[in-house]
């Protein structure tokens, strides 16, 4: 070889060296260029992150903001209406001291004053005496006045129930008239024994037929059925002819009842309520329902 060959040779091997080198270089230098794009778009998009969190929190402190304000706006005009109740209260109750110092004056007492005050309104022992003497009634005089204001059972009676019975123009008759006068009525309130049972009901009705025009009586007896003591009315249908009236159902007792002369057994009779008042204390006082049960 010669030489120049020799040269050649080399020269071109530095050169293919060289070629490779670069394409290297050119290698790690795009895969740096693509690192830093990498960093860049995190960044951008860290960046991106925060501005929307920070826009997000920005609305939020914007809406508790305007909250706030309100409320603000709130309380100063409660402020200003204490303010104005406030005045208007210190211009209505407002005193000087003067007015405050005449009055306390105006009502204070010495103490002569008040000794004085004792001492007009304090009484000897003999006074005292003097006073009860006058006052005082001796029984004699306590029995005469006793006496001069009491009544007899029969005059407080009479004047309780001087409004209960009315005085009828004419008296009614005719057992179809009472069965008519009956048709329709009942018991507004239920039975009740001892409140409200057989006996209320005979002076109820007692009362509301005399007040029609019809002679009633209330008598009182072993129940013409059965089963204890009973009450029940006879109402004079025919001059001294009476017809039995059940109290509980409000119906004129027929002939055919079976137990219908069994209503003419009793053992008490009533003519007025008062006689039914002196011998059972009790029973009979419908009124004290507070009502007339009767509709
Ligand atoms: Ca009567």
């Amino acid at each position: 070889m010669t030489m120049r060959a020799c040269n050649e040779k080399d020269y071109l091997k530095r050169r293919r060296d060289c070629s490779e080198e670069l394409e290297l270089e050119s290698t790690v230098e795009k895969r740096r260029i693509k690192k830093v794009d990498l960093i860049v778009c995190a960044g951008l998009v860290a960046i991106l992150a925060v501005s929307v969190w920070f826009y997000i929190d920005l609305q939020r402190q914007k809406s508790i903001n305007r909250d706030l304000q309100d409320q603000i706006y709130d309380l100063k005009f409660q402020l200003n209406l204490l303010n104005t109740t406030y005045l208007n209260y210190v211009s209505t109750h407002n005193h000087s001291n003067s007015e405050y110092d005449t009055y306390v004056a105006d009502h204070q007492y010495t103490n002569s004053e008040y000794e004085n005050y004792v001492a007009e309104h304090q009484y000897t022992n003999s006074e005292y005496d003097a006073y009860v003497a006058d006052h005082q009634y001796t029984n004699t005089e306590y029995r005469n006045y006793v006496s001069s204001h009491s009544y007899t059972n029969s005059e407080y009676e009479e004047v309780t129930f001087s409004f209960y019975y009315i005085e009828p123009e004419e008296q009614k008759y005719g057992v179809y008239d009472l069965d008519a006068e009956l048709s329709g009525l009942e018991w507004t309130e239920l039975y009740q024994e001892g409140v409200f049972d057989c006996s209320e009901m005979s002076g109820c009705l007692e009362w509301y037929l005399e007040n029609k025009g019809w002679n009633v009586i209330i008598v009182g007896g072993d129940a013409p059925f059965g089963g204890g003591y009973h009450a029940w009315l006879l109402v004079e249908t025919s001059q001294g002819v009476y017809m039995p009236v059940e109290v509980t159902t409000i119906e004129v007792v027929w002939w055919s009842d079976p137990y219908f002369d069994d209503y003419f057994t009793y053992d008490r009779s009533f003519e007025i309520i008062q006689e039914a008042l002196d011998y059972y204390d009790n029973d009979f006082d419908w009124w004290e329902l507070g009502f007339c049960p009767l509709g």
